[in-house]
């Protein structure tokens, strides 16, 4: 057996300091036998058990980690997703796999009722789907899937195929879901923005009646600790919306709950970046595409930035308020290459003081404040660590020069990635495992840092570029902690 294979075999090993070349390919492998059990021939579910349906930010994740193991799959897994579109655009958070009993995860098919009552949005009639969306991570997926073999994707003419999907995407984002007038999309469910159960959902949900407990039963109890997930009064909330939605026909601009978030929005913004790289591959200029990026990021900037707290803030579109909470979706627009340098300097030191101890008293950076009256180190989104906002606060780390911090952060998502078994969401505090095991984008984004781009040479605009849109504003402000 040789000292790999033999290490695999012996995962009580684990935590004893071979080399680190030995132990890479060691964690390289766990991570590859992960993504290959959830493999379901077309596509990756995000866990077997509580999750046993293709998710679509999950997907996009999944496809950034898998394109180091299999280009070819790393393309179907975004194409099975895409063959689920709808016709005005909107990608489906969850494609339901119709092998999978309908008790096996809640809300089913037969909750949503896409192909009838998302008839006149444009549901695909093949497939059954939800009728919400979730964050654009897509195209950034696509570019990055691309590189990975430029060759195999050329010749099966994978970024012409799916980039008119990806731009229909992006319009209906930002056509049917600029509901504040400001130029950013909005979500209109909690699940949209994919950390369900923030604290920045608390004031805009608490105007949402919940929908009786006794009207659905959660399957997700049968798989996660009842501490570790939402409440039943948060499923009332997000069941009372997703019927009101569906019952209006996925027609968007009518419902209760409307949030900007700097999570999604700055999402949209690097997909619209790598967007007008495949564009570029595909003989266009793509300058249009760059410059509508430069202008949400003015967007974000005027609607989402705070310069008390040195951090984004959620904006309640209803209430007309930005929410006084922070997130983790608040340190993410470090992740845009031409953000202006006083902000990116803030957003660093702000994710390295009390608030989120970035490098410091935790292990691994939390979702919610950690001075935050709801702070809870297990319980989902208010508190514990998760491994897609860290790659993500690493990349943006290294696109501004944080050289150091990005390197200690990579560190401890492998770390923790492996220490876990792949868990879903880990204490930030002990990197104690939270939620599933064996979790999709937690093995496929270790996977990805195990690669270590020294660069992130993904947009095709200058790193540190500020814009100059913004350069005439004073930016004051932040944690000094
Ligand atoms: C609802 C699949 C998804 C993630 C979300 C995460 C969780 C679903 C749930 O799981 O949400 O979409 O049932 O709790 O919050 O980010 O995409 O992994």
């Amino acid at each position: 057996m040789d000292r790999t294979a033999e290490l695999v075999a012996r995962p009580a090993e684990r935590t004893i300091a071979y080399d680190p070349a030995v132990r890479a390919s060691a964690l390289h492998a766990r991570a590859a036998r992960v993504l290959e059990a959830n493999w379901t021939g077309a596509s990756t579910v995000p866990s077997r058990g509580l999750y046993p349906h293709q998710w679509s930010w999950d997907s996009a994740f999944i496809a950034i980690g898998l394109r180091h193991l299999s280009p070819l799959r790393a393309q179907t897994e975004l194409e099975t997703l895409l063959d689920a579109q709808w016709s005005d655009g909107r990608i489906p958070h969850i494609v339901f796999n119709p092998s999978v009993p309908l008790d096996a995860y809640f809300p089913s098919p037969d909750f949503w009722r896409s192909s009838t009552a998302g008839r006149a949005a444009g549901a695909p009639r093949t497939v059954q789907t939800s009728g919400i969306v979730q964050p654009p991570v897509h195209a950034l997926a696509a570019w990055l899937v691309h590189r990975a073999d430029p060759g195999l994707s050329r010749g099966r003419g994978f970024l012409a195929r799916v980039y008119p999907k990806l731009a229909a995407w992006h319009r209906y984002l930002l056509h049917r879901r600029d509901l504040g007038g400001g130029g950013l999309a909005s979500v209109v469910h909690p699940w949209e923005q994919g950390m369900d159960n923030s604290p920045c959902w608390d004031a805009p949900l608490a105007r949402v009646v919940p929908a009786p407990a006794r009207s659905f039963r959660r399957a997700d109890l049968d798989h996660g600790a009842p501490e570790d997930r939402p409440t039943d009064l948060d499923y009332g909330r997000y069941v009372r919306l997703a019927t009101d939605y569906r019952d209006g026909g996925y027609a968007d601009g009518q419902g209760s709950f409307a949030v900007e978030d700097p999570a999604f929005n700055a999402l949209l913004i690097a997909s619209e970046h790598a967007l007008a790289r495949i564009a570029r591959e595909l003989g266009a200029t793509g300058t249009a595409r760059h410059a509508r990026a430069e202008r949400l990021t003015t967007a974000l900037l005027d609607r989402l930035w705070d310069p008390e707290r040195g951090m984004f803030l959620c904006r309640d579109v209803r209430g007309g308020n930005l929410i006084p909470e922070r997130s983790v979706s608040g340190l993410v627009p470090l992740l845009l290459p031409t953000l202006p340098r006083e902000i990116a300097e803030t957003l660093v030191r702000t994710a390295r003081g009390p608030h989120f101890s970035l490098g410091d008293t935790t292990r691994l950076l939390p979702s919610y404040d950690l001075l935050g009256e709801a702070f809870d180190p297990h319980r989902y989104w208010r508190g514990p660590a998760w491994f897609n906002t860290a790659w993500l606060m690493e990349r943006g780390l290294r696109t501004h020069g944080e050289r150091q911090l990005a390197d200690a952060l990579r560190q401890s998502v492998l770390k923790l990635a492996d220490s876990s078994g792949f868990a879903e969401y880990v204490d930030p505090y002990t990197g104690e495992a939270c939620g599933t095991a064996d979790f999709g984008w937690t093995a496929a984004l270790a996977l990805d840092l195990l690669h270590d781009e020294p660069a992130w040479d993904t947009y095709g605009v200058t790193y540190g570029a500020a814009l100059s849109a913004f350069g005439a504003k004073e930016v004051k402000g932040g944690d000094r902690g």
